[in-house]
């Protein structure tokens, strides 16, 4: 695969005055099956060539400790099928989105969601490729149209017709799931196996003709060179079948794919057939779906590149190239994933996400990873990252082998007939500092195969003060969240600080990004002294009195209106939950405001809250013998100890500390009572009660 140097960058430094290194861009050499194709003067059906040349995946792909069975049928494994009877596509063209929907819909039920057939006829109608639905297609375009959140849809949401029909406006109502991480595999039958056992089935093409397939034992094989016209899927395999000699040459060796074709059950065995390994096509170019998303985390997608990759540029081997994409979200959304192609087996990725137009605001770097095969990854964001407007994203593929490492989307007029993008919102760097745009404009007319998914936030509805849930006392709720929550114009905010210490105290918050996405509670006092606990994710709290009882006061900016009682954003060195001990002070009868947080930027979960009306005191164990009359154990106590848990006054674990641990020189909460449990090495125990000033 020899790379076409089709750019210099001494041309690009006369004209736009960019930095570059010496470097040049490179770009990847179309496949010339695919070209070949593309100048044809005959319109040819079922299956397209893709536009490049599938890297050969290398081996290193068995199951780890184990070997591969001699026979495999994804239709019996161990008395579970995940393979739905083989349909007829009645016509020549749809092979391939046939292929592709029995592959995904294996793969779902593989994971357990036996949700029937998936619609074929909305990947051929609505791929936005140049073919009619007679005219083909390939695994690719069906990646494609995935990827742009168009399907795979039910069956019954998009039925089947083998007419020319136009495509119909889908919703995720339509849809069982969303489909991702394709794997593509080449020429390496370990590495195909192991797709088929995970997966359930895989998707691949091939050359059909009735001259080299046996209908005494339907078997085939074809090791000629014509170019591919037949998408299918295979469902297994058996190492001991022999392909019998049909006068076009044997195969060497015993060995065949199970492969499941779309011409109806008539058709070979119940609409199956058995191919040789040493077949030209079947289970050399390979696509395995591997990822089922769940389709109510993602809403939106934003991309340039709407068919996919089609080629890949960049650098010279073992050297980073970048891929940096700008879009504008058109309200408040909250990133969900990005979508990514892979060219190369083995590239590594790691990317960013920068909120706004410039790089002054870094939300996310992602880890270092690399992918083993070539594909379509969407890489799940579990970080509340919500943008309003410009963000951008920027990844690095890196390969100590092989160049040209950022996919792209490159225009064939007769193939996917793309818009490029203008300059101004995609560029290439080989140093991640100096950029060269890319567009239509410019001397480099490709789109970045980067997307971005999002979600539209839904806030919880106790995200206003005004709007505020009444709890009882002594009372656990479960399941509150504050994802998506917001922050209100003048929301009321504890004070911060920056001594680690005040993560603990009962009187401020950590500072580690400010007020997020809070959620309110309310109650009315019946005590005087009230505990308030908050398990479940990394937040932070406060309590409020506003007069009158007043919610508006909290968001009036006029400090005179309200006061607050206590704050606290980690309840103990291990917890990171935030839980308000012993305020004291309270009016029966007067309702006051509870402020849930996202600690640590705005984290987001879901949790519980109890207010604990306590008693205002409690009686003291017998301490003699276990504490000196400074308050710290006595060393013949320390002795003895194995570890030490400590619970709050209502039984709550709270932390464990180690042997040889003081009490006062811990980071306990202070001004609180706290139980005091030693467990001593012999196995015998005291608990005593403790209060830190
Ligand atoms: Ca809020
Ligand atoms: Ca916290």
């Amino acid at each position: 695969m020899k790379p076409l140097r089709l750019f210099t960058i001494s041309l690009l430094l006369l004209f736009t005055g960019y930095f570059v290194n010496s470097q040049n861009i490179g770009i990847q050499k179309n496949n010339p099956d695919f070209l070949e194709y593309l100048s044809s003067e005959e319109i040819q059906t079922g299956y397209v060539p893709l536009p490049f040349e599938m890297p050969t995946t290398p081996v290193g792909t068995k199951r780890s400790g184990e070997s591969f069975p001699s026979q495999f049928d994804s239709r019996n494994v161990n008395g579970t099928s995940y393979i739905l009877a083989p349909r007829n596509q009645v016509i020549t063209g749809p092979c391939w989105a046939f292929a592709a929907t029995d592959v995904v819909q294996a793969s779902f039920y593989k994971k357990g969601y036996q949700e029937g057939y998936l619609s074929p006829q909305l990947l051929t109608n609505c791929h936005n490729f140049v073919y009619t639905k007679t005219q083909g297609g390939n695994s690719l375009m069906a990646v494609a149209t995935f990827a742009r959140l168009v399907g795979p849809a039910f069956e019954n949401a998009v039925p089947y017709d083998a007419n020319e029909t136009a495509c119909i406006t889908t919703t995720k109502e339509d849809f069982p799931a969303f489909v991702s991480n394709v794997h593509m595999i080449n020429n390496n039958i370990d590495a195909v196996k192991k797709a088929i056992m995970d997966n359930g089935s895989v998707a691949t093409k091939m050359f059909y003709d009735v001259a080299y397939y046996n209908s005494a034992d339907k078997t085939y094989f074809y090791n000629g060179a014509a170019n591919e016209n037949h998408g299918i899927s295979i469902v297994g395999w058996n190492d001991n079948m022999v392909v019998a000699d049909k006068g076009y040459g044997t195969p060497s060796a015993s060995g065949v794919w199970i492969v499941k074709n779309t011409w109806g059950t008539g058709f070979g065995d119940g609409g199956y057939f058995y191919v040789s390994y040493e077949d030209t096509y079947v289970g050399k170019e390979v696509f395995a779906f591997t990822k089922r998303i769940d389709k109510n985390t993602i809403d939106k997608v934003y991309q340039y590149a709407q068919h996919g990759m089609t080629n890949s540029v960049g650098y010279t081997a073992n050297n980073p190239s970048y891929g940096r994409i700008k879009f504008t979200t058109t309200e408040r959304e909250k990133i969900a994933a990005i979508g990514l192609y892979t060219y190369h087996p083995n590239t590594e990725i790691t990317f960013w996400i920068y909120e706004g137009a410039d790089f002054s605001k870094l939300r996310y770097t992602s880890e270092a990873e690399v992918i083993q095969y070539g594909g379509y990854y969407t890489i799940d964001i579990t970080a509340p990252i919500y943008i309003t407007g410009d963000f951008q994203v920027i990844v690095r593929y890196k390969h100590s082998t092989e160049a040209y490492t950022i996919p792209i989307e490159q225009n064939f007029p007769d193939y996917n007939n793309a818009t490029i993008q203008n300059s101004g919102v995609q560029w290439i760097s080989s140093s991640g500092s100096s950029w060269i745009p890319l567009g239509a404009d410019t001397s480099y007319k490709f789109n970045l195969c980067i997307n971005a998914y999002t979600s539209i936030p839904n806030p919880p509805a106790n995200d206003n003060v005004q709007d505020a849930v009444l709890l009882n006392t002594n009372t656990v709720y479960e399941n509150f969240t504050n994802a998506g929550a917001t922050v209100q114009a003048n929301e009321v905010v504890p004070p911060y600080n920056n001594e680690e210490a005040s993560c603990y105290t009962q009187n401020s918050w950590c500072y580690e990004g400010g007020l997020q996405n809070s959620v309110w509670f309310k109650f009315v006092a019946t005590n005087s002294v009230v505990n308030i606990i908050t398990e479940g994710f990394d937040n932070q709290i406060a309590l409020w009195k506003s007069n009158d009882d007043n919610a508006e006061n909290l968001i009036s900016g006029n400090t005179s209106t309200y006061q607050l009682l206590a704050a606290n954003d980690d309840a103990s060195v291990s917890n990171a939950f935030a839980s308000l001990y012993n305020v004291q002070g309270l009016q029966v009868g007067k309702t006051y405001f509870i402020q849930v947080d996202g600690s640590a930027n705005g984290a987001e979960g879901i949790f519980s809250i109890e207010i604990q009306d306590i008693p205002t005191s409690i009686s003291n164990t017998n301490t003699s013998g276990i504490l000196t009359p400074e308050g710290e154990l006595t060393q013949e106590i320390k002795d003895k100890v194995n570890y030490i848990e400590v619970f709050d006054v209502s039984g709550r674990l709270l932390q464990i500390l180690p042997k040889n641990s003081s009490l006062s020189n811990s980071k306990l909460p202070k001004q609180q009572v706290l139980i005091i449990k030693l467990h001593y090495t012999d196995g015998g125990s005291d608990t005593i009660s403790w209060l830190q000033n």
